[in-house]
């Protein structure tokens, strides 16, 4: 068994619940936020700067490290964990959402998807038996079927066909895993169509997967319709399978999707901010480039615990990024990262002493979500 997934505690006014994941590098407690690693870093951090802040299971990507250094080079290194020296569990996205982000770069057919790099447009294909074989050299704990995401908005013919592919990838890429020890888990598609979104969960769940993500959503739809889409979604999965909410997101989506009953979320968003020198705080996002921090001596969150916070003023961190230094970036994703790494936190311990609900109100009644 590749992992073991236990629902420890199930919140008595919301669909919250606490979870235990244990995989082949250890054990983690859900609800859980994976740090994006996209090419095998987690932009400027050390390994141990990430496990420093609470970081345990890290987020990666088949399409990059497939480009470059190539699957083989992994593997070759030992796996993902050794290459990058993260003894920690890590998942690895399938490819399929990072290349039907390639637009016209990209042609899909039945039996996969032709691409051209984005690094020097040479063509590629995968399918969802390359999409395994790639994750398979890279060696994470758990990886992705390769799915068709339909971008939003998308007609129901669209979303349809979508979804119906996803489902005849997800038998193929079952087929084609060999490795035990991994976990692989479906996605469930379907656009922002509540009966599409049951279709494609029943299909996926006869394929009985360890786990299940849930695609296809925060690509530009109202959040109002997202967490509508997860009302109907996440009570089909089986209460034994974690759920995974694909690419977020905000501290706002995070809450929401825990209460709808979310394990698992990843995002590019801490760490993409915080290099454009957007840091989060507890009464919102505060663009710490701006000129009204130049002579701030507070730090960036005042409630916040993170090396950043207890060593540096806003107006330092300010001038280090508009002097372009490089530790300027690296301290806002510190603090941008364990600013999402404590909400999680708060999440588990609120679900624990029964207060969930009411931590969710007060955190968001002060957090500006704009
Ligand atoms: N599919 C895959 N990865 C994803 C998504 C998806 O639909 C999303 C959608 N938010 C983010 N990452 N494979
Ligand atoms: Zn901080």
């Amino acid at each position: 068994m590749a992992i073991i997934f236990k629902e420890l505690l199930k919140d008595s006014k919301s669909r919250a619940r606490l979870g235990e994941l244990e995989t082949p590098h250890g054990k983690v407690e859900t609800p859980i936020f994976m740090p994006v690693g996209t090419q095998a870093t987690v932009k400027t951090m050390t390994p141990e700067e990430v496990k420093e802040m609470g970081g345990r299971l890290i987020l990666s990507n088949t399409y990059h490290l497939y480009l470059r250094p190539g699957h083989q080079l992994v593997r070759k290194a030992g796996g993902l964990h050794r290459f990058m020296n993260w003894d920690g569990p890590i998942l690895t996205d399938s490819g399929g959402f990072q290349v039907f982000s390639l637009g016209p770069l990209r042609k899909i057919e039945e039996d996969g998807v032709r691409f051209r790099s984005h690094i020097d447009g040479s063509e590629h294909y995968f399918s969802p038996e390359r999409a395994v074989e790639i994750q398979e050299a890279l060696g994470a704990d758990i990886i992705m079927a390769f799915d068709e995401c339909a971008p939003y908005p998308c007609t129901r013919e669209y979303a349809v066909k979508a979804l119906e592919r996803t489902t005849r990838w997800a038998g193929r890429c079952k087929k084609a895993h060999g490795r035990e020890e991994q976990a692989l888990f479906g996605i469930i598609q379907g656009g922002t169509f509540r009966d599409l979104r049951e279709i494609s969960a029943s299909q996926l769940l006869e394929l009985d997967f360890p786990g299940y993500g849930i695609g296809g959503l925060s690509v530009g739809e109202p959040k109002e319709l997202m967490y509508e889409m997860l009302d109907y979604t996440v009570p089909l999965i089986l209460e034994e399978k974690p759920r995974y909410l694909m690419g977020v997101g905000s501290p706002d989506c995070l809450l929401e999707g825990v209460a709808r009953g979310v394990d698992m979320f990843d995002c590019v968003l801490p760490t993409r901010i915080a290099r454009n020198g957007t840091v989060f705080t507890h009464t919102g996002k505060l663009v710490v480039r701006n000129a009204a921090y130049a002579e701030d001596f507070t730090p960036l969150d005042p409630e916040c615990d993170c090396y950043t916070c207890r060593n540096f003023s806003r107006a330092y961190v300010r001038h280090l990024i508009k002097a372009n230094e490089v530790l300027g970036i690296r301290l806002t994703t510190i603090h941008n990262l364990r600013f999402i790494i404590r909400l999680m936190e708060n999440v588990r311990r609120t679900i624990k002493e029964g207060t969930f609900l009411e931590y969710k109100e007060k955190f968001l009644s002060r957090f500006n979500s704009d």
